[in-house]
Order: C-alpha cells, then structure tokens, then sequence
C-alpha cells in the first residue's frame, strides 16, 4: 500500500473595487511579489477582452455596439464561464490566481441599471468557484477622483459609480476583506501582499466551492 499526498491547489484570490481604486496595479504588483518568492500564480482580468465573448464585451463597453442590457449581463457572466476550466485546472497544478475583477462586479454594474434586482443579477454566476479572499479596496469617490479622470468608456459616470460602490457594499461575504486604498501604492503593497502571503499556504487540500 503507498499513500499519496494530495498536491496544495492554488488559491483563488480576486480584487474588487470602485474605478481608480488601484486594483489593475496592485495584481500586477502582487504578481510579481509571488513571482519573485517562486509561488505559481497567474493574473485573470475579466472582462477578458481577448475571447470571441469578450471582443463583444469589448465593442459594448467601448460604446461601439449596444447590447440589451439582460443579454450583456449574460456575455459578461458566459465570458467569466469560459475560463472556468482554464482557472480549475491551474488552481489544482498548485496556481495561485490573482483576478482582476469578477463576479461581484457582474452583479454590482449590471445592478445598478435601473430595474434589475440584486437577486436576479447574482443567478447566472452560480456555480463560479468561490474566491478563497476578495480583497476589496474601498475609496471614497473624491479620493478617486483626485486620481484621474474617467475615460469614454460606458459605466464611467460618477452618479452610476456610486450606484455600483452601494452595490458592492450589499454583496460582502465572511471571504471578503476590506482595504482602506486611501494609501500610497507602495504602502498598499506591502497591506495587500502580506494578507495574501498568510492566504495561500490555508487554502491547501480545501476544495474549491462554488458561488
Ligand atoms: P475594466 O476592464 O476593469 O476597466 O472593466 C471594464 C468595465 O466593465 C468596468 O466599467 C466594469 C465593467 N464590468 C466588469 N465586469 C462586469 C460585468 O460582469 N457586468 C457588467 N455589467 N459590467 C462589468
């Protein structure tokens, strides 16, 4: 007989947030924080804009296309599902995942469209693997308005931004942390990299469960 140790699966570890809270700079700086201590990981970004689904997206969001406001809601979850089997197979090799947005950001913009609950928007992302840690970086909108200002893009107003921030706040669950990104980046940094440093090695032999 010969027992066999199961190998430690990654962690599914995603960042939410309101636009210009840092989450696109800190996963990049996360990921070379891994990267440099030899732990497996790749970086997520949904939308990914690369896929069929995602050129769609990518037309929508850029104001060149319009799309029924259910049936894009539906793209932007089928384009989270497309790479469900990528993510499982990476998470069970040992792959951390950092991802730049996910779900909650499906449920929160799509939410805040006038006539949509919270509930129905929640229902095609059922079944997603369930982020081990949402770190959510909470800035105040003049904080985040102080960092730039908005592009072209659709959803870049600040009146429906606000909207959406209310909506994340409905969403939080035991696996969230929420991280004050009123901060300077080297000093989010080193917040976010040491929570997730402490995350990765407790994931272990936990399954991976759904949304
Ligand atoms: P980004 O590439 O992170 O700048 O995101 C593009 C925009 O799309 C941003 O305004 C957030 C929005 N968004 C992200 N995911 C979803 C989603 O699942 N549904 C909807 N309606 N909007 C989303």
């Amino acid at each position: 007989s010969f027992s066999r140790r199961m190998m430690d699966r990654g962690a599914l570890i995603v960042f939410e947030g309101c636009d210009h809270s840092g989450k696109t700079t800190q996963c990049k700086r996360l990921v070379e924080l891994l990267e440099q201590k030899r732990i497996p990981v790749q970086q997520f970004r949904f939308p990914d804009r690369t896929t069929a689904i995602g050129q769609m997206i990518n037309s929508y969001l850029s104001n060149k296309q319009d799309i029924e406001d259910h049936a894009v809601h539906l793209l932007f979850s089928a384009n989270r599902w497309e790479l469900v089997p990528k993510m499982k197979v990476l998470l069970e090799a040992g792959t951390t995942l950092i991802v730049d947005r996910y779900a909650y950001s499906g449920v929160s913009f799509t939410a805040a469209k006038e006539g949509f609950s919270i509930d129905w928007c929640k229902q095609p992302d059922c079944g997603l693997p369930r982020p081990d840690l949402v770190l959510y970086l909470n800035l105040r909108p003049d904080a985040a308005a102080k960092r730039g200002n908005f592009g072209n893009e659709r959803y870049e107003q600040t009146d429906f931004q606000a909207k959406v921030m209310k909506n994340f706040h409905l969403l939080k669950e035991s696996y969230w942390k929420e991280i004050d990104a009123d901060k300077t980046e080297d000093d989010l940094a080193a917040e976010l990299g040491e929570i997730v440093l402490n995350c990765i090695p407790t994931v272990r032999e936990r399954p991976i469960e759904k949304l």
